[in-house]
């Protein structure tokens, strides 16, 4: 039996080339998430409980990536969570949500809550506009009171076609911050909000979809549902979904994708996850638009030590490139990443993005609440293979929160673990963007692709990793 070497990226170095590069400014990292897909920033945060939600997704997309929203929520929660980030950040919003003035106030802080907006534009049944409440008409009011006791009824109102200067100076003049959109006959046909609008100004790297909306891409399995959840995500706008499971390069992954692809031909579908250029091949000729990579690489996963399996990141990266590049599919290479250092040598090996997962955990966007122990801020970062994700995932489909018996025979692939809490993704994103930039200058590239086409690497020793650290100084 012959041993194939299989590295990662602590075992080399990218060797330094000239480079013409002044400013990181010079350096361009727009890259391609899937086969008709393209991002601003080569990030993904990953489809897992602990990561990514709408909060995150919108701020993975403001920043110029994009997230994937994971999957052990109900069909309803997880297309809800697709459609905040859809309604997010785009300058109009299609389709505001709207309540009729006969309901509660109640009614209206629980749709309101549900829907995570501060306010609701008030309709009548042919859904003329007749008001608005926002979230102070709403505080401290009786909750059984209707909204047309407290509604704003004379409402500034902007016809269809609105420029955004316009929309800016209306908003201004009269000191509002939302702006329904009408047509002649008074009938809703969108809404402008102050925030959407600085939100615009603010991230002009934003990575949008035709309409101006932020991309979001959301996670199904390989059994049961998938195929009315896909149905529901991409109704939900979904940009693009992940068929995902551990051992992507199986029976049940190449059918799910096959069946998606053929219910629904104009999906942008990725699958994973896989070590191989075998699998990688298997999963293009079964029709998907992008690959991701990385088996028992995620710093919360255990895989090989509890199955033996597993593929060094960097190898499985490169040799499942090889493939990728013959079929113009790109490749995403997930788990393991802890630096803009391993980011930008995943790049170099041939991956067009970097999914993330602990590198975001832990920041104001992750799903959880910050825990103090020891006097240091932590969040919770799981595995989705782990026994405490099983069992929330288990509760979903179940409905109840009961520990069944057979999660006793349940073989953990993931642990429970905490990370330190980090602040906002956008600051999280800033250097790791700027590390892979400066990544590009040393090694003479201006993109990502020249990258890959200049990219020299170098094996290092044990004596070489440790030079590579911070070394003989006290570390402060
Ligand atoms: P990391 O960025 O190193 O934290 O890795 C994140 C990746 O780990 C995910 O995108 C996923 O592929 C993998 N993962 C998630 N859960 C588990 C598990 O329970 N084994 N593994």
């Amino acid at each position: 039996m012959e041993f194939k070497e299989g590295l990662t990226f602590d075992d080399v170095l990218l060797v330094p080339k000239y480079s013409d590069i002044t400013s990181r400014s010079q350096t361009d990292l727009t890259t391609k998430l899937s086969r008709n897909l393209s991002i601003n920033i080569p990030f993904v945060s990953a489809n897992m409980d602990t990561v990514t939600e709408s909060s995150m997704a919108g701020a993975m997309a403001r920043a110029g990536g994009i997230g994937i929203i994971h999957r052990f929520l109900t069909i309803k929660e997880q297309a809800n969570e697709v459609l905040k980030v859809k309604r997010s950040g785009s300058v109009m919003i299609e389709n505001p949500y709207s309540i009729s003035a006969d309901k509660s106030i109640e009614d209206a802080l629980d749709y309101a809550e549900d829907k995570e907006i501060s306010g609701l534009l008030v309709v009548d049944s042919n859904s003329k506009l007749i008001g608005i409440v926002t979230e102070r008409d709403l505080l401290f009011a009786n909750k059984e009171n209707k909204i047309k006791d407290v509604m704003t009824k004379d409402v500034i109102t902007a016809k269809l076609g609105v420029t955004l200067e316009e929309s800016k100076e209306i908003l201004h003049k009269h000191r509002i911050e939302k702006l329904p959109i009408v047509d002649d006959s008074g009938i809703v046909k969108g809404l402008i909000t102050s925030k959407d609008i600085t939100n615009n100004a603010d991230f002009p790297n934003a990575s949008k979809d035709g309409k101006g909306r932020p991309l979001v891409g959301a996670a199904v399995g390989v059994k049961g549902d998938f195929l009315e959840r896909s149905e529901s995500l991409l109704e939900a706008g979904a940009d693009v979904l992940v068929v995902d499971i551990a051992h992507g390069h199986s029976e049940n992954a190449i059918s799910t994708v096959k069946n998606i692809k053929k219910a629904f031909p104009n999906c942008e579908l990725i699958a994973g996850n896989i070590a191989t250029a075998q699998g990688a091949e298997d999963l293009i000729k079964a029709g998907v638009d992008a690959v991701k990579v990385g088996v028992g690489s995620g710093s919360i996963c255990i895989t090989r030590v509890i199955t033996g399996s597993g593929v060094p990141q960097l190898t499985a990266v490169m040799d499942c490139a090889k493939i990728g590049n013959d079929h113009g599919i790109p490749i995403i290479s997930d788990g393991g990443t802890r630096t803009s250092g391993d980011a930008t040598k995943a790049l170099a090996s041939g991956a067009s993005t970097v999914m993330v997962g602990s590198m975001l955990g832990g920041t104001d966007e992750s799903p959880g609440t910050v825990l103090t122990k020891n006097g240091k801020r932590f969040k919770v970062y799981r595995g989705m293979a782990s026994l405490a994700a099983s069992i929330g995932r288990k509760s979903k489909e179940t409905g109840s929160m009961s520990l069944d018996d057979d999660l006793n025979d349940y073989v953990a692939e993931g642990v429970e673990a905490m990370v330190p809490y980090k602040g906002t993704v956008t600051d999280i994103l800033k250097q790791l963007t700027g590390g892979v930039r400066s990544g590009l200058s040393y090694c003479g590239a201006h993109t990502i692709p020249q990258m890959q086409e200049n990219a020299e690497f170098i094996k290092m020793s044990r004596a070489g990793f440790a030079e590579s650290q911070p070394h003989d100084v006290s570390l402060m």
